[in-house]
């Protein structure tokens, strides 16, 4: 193979560890895991499944933080090195919406970040009527302004690529029900101009359980996906129905540049999974869920923060070409 191409601005500053000496695994955790903890404010419950973008000389971030009403809500946070967050405790309020009906606020989870053209683009798990796609931009986390929900609910996991794809907005999200959805595959859509979204194309289903039984029950984006010479980058989850209930990995999958619904090799295996305390000992045990990556295109280095047993937030270090190596080698396509 030649050399791997990884787009996207340098990161030489952004958090890293060494694997650890003996460790065989492809993403490493974080020594100091979790990063965040479930009472970092005053009223959360627990802060997990958030997103976080290099911002002016640090970083800054949206966050899940769940109160101990148990509301869910985001707060947006700031951060010098990625690791140590300063999290406003006051929720998200938007300074405009397209309408009262759709900035009324019900709830929101699992926001996704991505930086295009200048804006940082803000999609969430919306409730309104149910969970849809949220959306929103800022340019300094301090100002938000609302956007049209991208889809009737139900729907889950809206994930930007980080550019446009053809001219359009593009995006990835995985349609649901009104519960603990049993069931989930995602799909891609595109958009002249972020309000009205079409062209809809099917990506992936669940494996088989015999072929690939951490993603065999559901399956959805999770950071937004990074471009690299051998297409795009997806890390995404995977969900499999045990005796005692839903597991959460996360694997990768490499999607064609131009034609992103075109899936051109999937792990078998899975990345991580829960095994760690924090990982599986929680409000709900057993949940590993990746929201965002830091990446450094020269050195190949990437940092996953994921949502650990709903509760608290971790953080994982990895080398995309390794990543790219091993979804080729354990392809179950
Ligand atoms: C999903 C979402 C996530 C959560 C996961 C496990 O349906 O609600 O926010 O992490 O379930 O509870």
């Amino acid at each position: 193979m030649s050399k791997l191409t990884i787009v996207g601005e340098p990161l030489p500053g952004m958090p890293w560890e060494n694997r650890p000496a003996g460790c065989k695994d492809v993403l490493w955790r974080y020594s100091g895991n979790p990063i965040i903890p479930r009472d970092l404010l005053p009223d959360s419950n627990s802060i997990f499944n958030s997103a976080v973008v290099p911002f002016g000389d640090g970083y800054a971030g949206v966050f899940r933080c769940d109160d101990k009403n148990r509301r869910m809500a985001i707060h947006a946070g700031f951060s010098k090195d990625g690791i140590n967050w300063d999290i406003d405790p006051r929720t998200i309020s938007f300074a405009d919406a397209p309408s009262p009906e759709v900035g009324e606020w019900v709830y929101g989870y699992d926001p996704r970040v991505t930086l295009i053209d200048g804006r940082y683009y803000i999609t969430w798990c919306n409730g309104f009527h149910g969970p849809t796609i949220g959306a929103a931009w800022t340019t300094d986390f301090r100002t938000f302004h609302q956007l049209e929900n991208a889809f009737l609910p139900y729907n889950r996991n809206g994930v930007l690529f980080p550019r446009r794809i053809n001219g359009r907005f593009a995006m990835l999200s995985r349609p649901s029900d009104t519960g603990h959805t049993a069931f989930g595959d995602i799909f891609y859509s595109e958009s002249p101009d972020f309000e009205f979204w079409g062209r809809h194309r099917h990506v992936m289903a669940p494996a088989a359980f015999e072929t690939s039984g951490w993603q065999s029950m559901k399956i959805g984006a999770g950071p937004v996906p990074i471009e690299t010479s051998e297409g795009w980058l997806l890390i995404f989850h995977g969900v499999l129905l045990s005796c005692n209930g839903y597991v959460y990995s996360f694997g990768a999958a490499l999607l064609d540049l131009d034609e992103p619904w075109k899936v051109k090799a999937r792990s078998g295996q899975y990345l991580l999974n829960p095994r760690e305390i924090y990982e599986i000992a929680g409000d709900v045990p057993n949940v590993t869920f990746p929201c965002a990556a830091l990446h450094d295109p020269q050195t190949g280095r990437i940092a996953v923060y994921y949502g650990c047993a709903d509760t608290v937030t971790g953080l994982a270090f990895g080398y995309i070409p390794e990543i790219v190596d091993f979804i080729k080698r354990t392809d179950i396509l």
